[in-house]
């Protein structure tokens, strides 16, 4: 399905705007009002109601040197009701065109468990390292009119985070309804090489997608929308704002400026193509960071472009001298949703895909005007501070095992339940387990077996990470859709992403058992390239899972102790119930630790490296 629908939006016709900033230089304690609000998110279109920091979204930019420590104290003043139209429209597509592409309800009723949410919030900093106290549980919340003080040491590596919304089980309407906003962390090593900092040459750009409600004639009402269908369970809106604009406009100067991208959207994965007079231009796009910060080297993004799944971030440097005033160019987005890793050529870049849920593919026109003509070389060197662990270096470190589960609903026509589920090595043979298959290098097969220890977030703990002590988790995906996961507290580090085949029995997924037989390294066809690429080698807080795939990652925590959580970004899956506890512990407290089932296996888990 590839046809048009008309644009109820003129694109490009408003200019991109930069969140206001917060600098820090010492150490402050901010004061940031959660809101209700007041945005227009495109200039045809009346004001939304929105939930914001500070009145605006994205909220405030906090700016901070490294090490300089920020109290903020997050006073909620919502006031309901929750700013956000949820429905779930009757059926899958109307006149042949899926509904979730169009704006408007779609005949479906208004979810009354949403209208009545009144504003209860909790603030996460997504790749901060903070105390756990600081660190947004979901569950400990502060209802409307009261205040919760964090402190963030900012004590970590260079670069763009994101705090936002994490109520258990609706973080992805608060989110959505417009709590997010950026805070980045600077340090010495990027002024050396002499990055652009600050606008007009730094730019950050966060990513989101919405949807609008319709009057009863077609025009769009302002109203933000979270409009699911009976057969995707994820929000997938239409429309593409940058900074709370939708399809925006920015001038530059023929001069090289530092792109600082994030997808904030709940659940849809970008796939960032730019182009002039209709071509892929990426010879002038350098990455330099990831979600992490600095890159070691830069590299070129990927030849289909720049895939950025939820919450994910990347740091650019995109140079612009060559071009003459007047030169056009937009970046798109080329990736259909739901999205599966599905490799496609950057020439399809502005096509639309109805079936595809991208009915806009539109996401920035960039207009080079007169002004300063300046090339920045890009180091050939970026960061100095960390290097790639390897394999072999982590021979006796503990393994654990996370599958990414489907479990078809057992009342028909509701969504299907989504679980990561927490795994630990199998001793009898006779209960349901995932069987992993790995080719050894000497021809040989190692054959593992996995039960199921934990699927629910309220379920018992089982990770119980030694700190300082590097451990490889490795996800599993047993879904048809790429999962972005995302662990809080220290960034990590992708060790490998393996392609593997998958076999499941027929009922093989059960509320408390998983069954499946799971073989790495086999070549598949399956259009999805299942390698690591050159950005995904720096350090990272939120990882891709394809689907047939197996990734490894070292995750190490190396300063703050306490409960933290790890989860899928894809927030409509995040709020069920792909989220589950963690709990890092000093290795002097594991011998006092009164551990529940499920850890009692790690002494066999640690010689599995
Ligand atoms: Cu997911």
């Amino acid at each position: 399905m590839t046809g048009r629908i008309s644009h109820p939006l003129t694109p490009f016709v408003d200019k991109l705007a930069i969140p206001q900033r917060r600098i820090v230089s010492e150490p402050t304690r901010l004061v940031v009002r959660i809101e209700t609000a007041t945005h227009r998110f495109h200039r045809d279109l009346p004001p939304s109601r929105v939930w914001a920091y500070d009145g605006s979204l994205p909220g405030p930019t906090v700016e901070v040197r490294r090490g300089v420590a920020v109290e903020v104290l997050w006073e909620n003043h919502l006031s309901g009701p929750l700013p956000v139209i949820v429905t779930v429209a009757p059926e899958y597509a109307v006149d042949g065109v899926p509904v979730q592409c169009l704006p408007g309800r779609s005949r479906g009723l208004p979810e009354a468990a949403a209208a009545a949410l009144t504003g209860f919030s909790v603030v996460h900093l997504h790749g901060a390292m903070t105390h756990a106290s600081s660190d947004g549980w979901a569950e400990n919340l502060a209802a409307p009119g009261q205040a919760t003080l964090d402190a963030y040491p900012n004590d970590q590596r260079a670069t763009m985070l994101w705090y936002h919304d994490h109520v258990m089980g609706v973080t992805r309407f608060s989110v959505y309804a417009g709590l997010a906003g950026l805070w980045i962390v600077r340090d010495d090593r990027e002024r050396e090489i002499e990055l652009p900092e600050g606008p007009p040459y730094e730019l950050p750009l966060l990513l989101t997608d919405r949807n609008f409600d319709t009057n009863e004639d077609g025009s769009l009402t302002g109203d933000l929308l979270h409009k699911t269908d009976p057969e995707v369970m994820e929000c997938f809106g239409p429309f593409t704002a940058v900074n709370g604009t939708v399809w925006p406009y920015l001038d530059v100067e023929p001069a090289t400026y530092r792109f600082r991208l994030l997808n904030g959207s709940n659940a849809r994965t970008y796939r960032l193509v730019l182009t002039r007079d209709g071509e892929p231009d990426h010879g002038r796009i350098t990455q330099i960071g990831t979600d992490g910060g600095l890159l070691l080297a830069p590299v070129s993004i990927p030849a289909q472009g720049l895939v950025l799944a939820s919450a994910e971030r990347a740091d650019l440097l995109i140079d612009f001298s060559d071009l003459a005033p007047g030169t056009e160019l937009t970046l798109w987005n080329t990736a259909t949703a739901p999205f599966d890793g599905t490799v496609v050529a950057p020439a399809t870049a502005g096509r639309v895909d109805l079936g595809g849920l991208l009915p806009y593919p539109e996401v920035l026109r960039i207009r080079v005007t007169e002004g300063r003509r300046a090339r920045q070389p890009v180091p050939r060197v970026l960061a100095t501070d960390f290097r790639r662990t390897g394999r072999d270096e982590l021979t006796g470190a503990v393994v654990r095992a996370i599958a990414l589960v489907e479990q078809e609903a057992e009342v028909e026509g509701a969504p299907p339940m989504l679980t990561m589920r927490e795994l630990a090595p199998a001793q009898a043979a006779d209960e349901p387990v995932i069987t992993l298959v790995e080719p050894q290098a000497d021809g040989e097969e190692r054959v593992t077996r996995w039960r199921t220890v934990a699927t629910r977030f309220e379920d018992t703990t089982t990770f119980f990470p030694t700190l300082h002590r590097p451990e490889i988790w490795r996800l599993i995906n047993l879904t048809g859709d790429t999962h972005p996961i995302h662990v809080h507290l220290d960034s990590f580090q992708i060790l490998e992403r393996h392609p593997a085949t998958v076999e499941q029995p027929d009922n093989g997924i059960t509320t408390a058992g998983t069954q499946a037989t799971v073989r790495l390294g086999q070549d598949l066809d399956d259009g999805i390239l299942h390698t690591l690429d050159d950005n995904e080698r720096g350090l990272k807080d939120t990882v891709r899972v394809n689907p047939k795939e197996v990734v490894d990652i070292v995750v190490r925590f190396e300063v703050f102790c306490g409960r933290y959580m790890y989860h899928c970004h894809i927030l409509e899956h995040e709020d069920h119930d792909m989220m589950r506890p963690f709990v890092v512990m000093p290795a002097e407290l594991m011998p006092f630790m009164d551990m529940h089932a499920g850890s009692g296996d790690m002494a066999d888990m640690k010689h599995e490296a």
